[in-house]
């Protein structure tokens, strides 16, 4: 299935001026306040968000995994599957490879595929959380941090043939994720597993190229429940200083405790110029994966409103790796990504519309109330017209939830593919 250009210009036609009305009373609201909504469309136009390819098969839980039909089989069918995000929003135009689900057979056709449909490809993400069928070392009690050094060693060759993969398919950054941890109090040296880790993470960077960045990720609990390695972002920004200059820590959304303040967490790593890259998600209780900017939308509006600030005043801090890492148990995953792409992107908008002058004097002045309704006058717009305008300026679709079902995209698939298929990954 793929969408081309007559596709979208003739749904576009159909929704022709929908959306312009509302636009006009933007800018000229906003103008006002010398905040210029052409700059903004063009800033939206320009955003690529990477798409993980574990995302586009059905996502499961430990308790099941309910199948939708037409999921991609192979990675030529997942990369397809991203093309036609790409097609309908033109800020996908990223993919994010996890190995070993994704080793590519033939790198010079993967990378043809990739290529035809405009997607680049972003980091490369290693896994040494479970054991493959050919395994020579078990990562049952860790990786990078293991006791054992054979069991570290061969973690950290996987990194490396990661990396090499990386490297012919024209990646430029690698993301490690550790599961190391305990389950039960007693059960691990604190300081020697983080001495593992940080000697592990040392010869991974050693090898890595010239221009690539390593991105170290972190996460308070789960797999294990009594304590992670890499817990939480001074853990990893303290390691990511020890390996050097090129590594940085990654910020996942789902990857905190419930309440906590990761608007401050993104401020203090990019004033340092340590943050690299950032995984979109949302959650209730922990992890859990849900569609971006579902469950707490104004809290990812204030962490939007630190990265444009950081983005603008920071330039010790190198452009940020964006990702969806999310998972789908009862949607269609293209719809969940659709869904994902428009709330990072509303966000994106309000956090341009904040008035950053008047804040600062408003934080001068410490006029407390003034600085809440700043924030709230950027926040309490339907800004869509915004981005069906960067949209249309794109070649993307007005409304790509819409087109894709009027296209009938995942019918199509199912036709193809069949409604047994399924794909590697989570
Ligand atoms: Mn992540």
């Amino acid at each position: 299935m793929r969408i081309n250009i007559d596709h979208i210009s003739a749904f576009n036609k159909e929704q022709e001026d929908s959306y312009i009305d509302e636009l006009d009373l933007l800018k000229n609201r906003f103008s006002k306040k010398g905040i210029s909504i052409d700059k903004i469309i063009q800033k939206v136009a320009d955003f690529q968000v990477a798409i993980p390819s574990w995302a586009l098969g059905a996502g499961g839980t430990r308790f099941g995994r309910f199948s939708y039909g037409g999921e991609p089989a192979s990675l030529e069918q997942k990369l397809d599957d991203i093309g036609v995000l790409q097609a309908l929003t033109k800020s996908a135009g990223a993919v994010s490879l996890h190995i070993p689900w994704d080793i590519p057979d033939d790198v010079k056709a993967i990378k043809e595929v990739a290529q035809s449909h405009g997607i680049a490809f972003d980091a490369m993400n290693s896994n040494t959380f479970q054991d493959q069928p050919d395994a020579k070392e078990t990562y049952k009690f860790g990786s990078l941090s293991n006791t054992d050094p054979a069991a570290r060693e061969y973690a950290i060759q996987h990194n490396k043939d990661v990396i090499k993969i990386g490297k012919e398919l024209g990646s430029k950054s690698l993301t490690v994720w550790l599961a190391d941890g305990a389950n039960f109090p007693g059960q691990n040296n604190f300081q020697r597993a983080l001495n593992n880790t940080e000697d592990s993470l040392k010869s991974i960077y050693k090898v890595m190229p010239e221009d690539w960045k390593l991105f170290i990720e972190y996460k308070p609990y789960e797999p294990n429940f009594y304590s992670t390695v890499i817990q939480d972002w001074g853990t990893s920004f303290m390691l990511a200083n020890a390996c050097g200059e090129r590594a940085y820590t990654l910020v996942d959304l789902g990857h905190h405790l419930p309440n906590t303040n990761i608007e401050q967490i993104v401020a203090t790593l990019m004033l340092k110029g340590k943050l690299g890259g950032f995984h979109f998600n949302d959650s209730k209780y922990g992890d859990d994966d849900v569609t971006v900017g579902s469950i707490k939308p104004y809290a990812l509006f204030l962490i939007f409103n630190e990265l444009v600030y950081g983005m603008k005043n920071n330039p010790q801090n190198p452009g940020l790796s964006w990702m969806i890492d999310a998972s789908h148990n009862t949607k269609d995953p293209l719809e969940d990504l659709l869904q994902s792409l428009e709330a990072i992107l509303i966000a994106y908008i309000q956090a341009l519309l904040v008035d950053q002058k008047a804040l600062s004097i408003a934080q001068q002045e410490h006029d407390v109330v003034r600085c809440q309704e700043i924030l709230q006058d950027a926040y309490r717009n339907d800004v869509r017209p915004i981005l069906k305008a960067a949209r249309e300026k794109s070649g993307a679709a007005v409304n790509p939830l819409q087109a894709y079902r009027e296209l009938g995209v995942r019918k199509e698939l199912i036709k193809e593919r069949g409604t047994k298929t399924m794909a590697t990954g989570l």
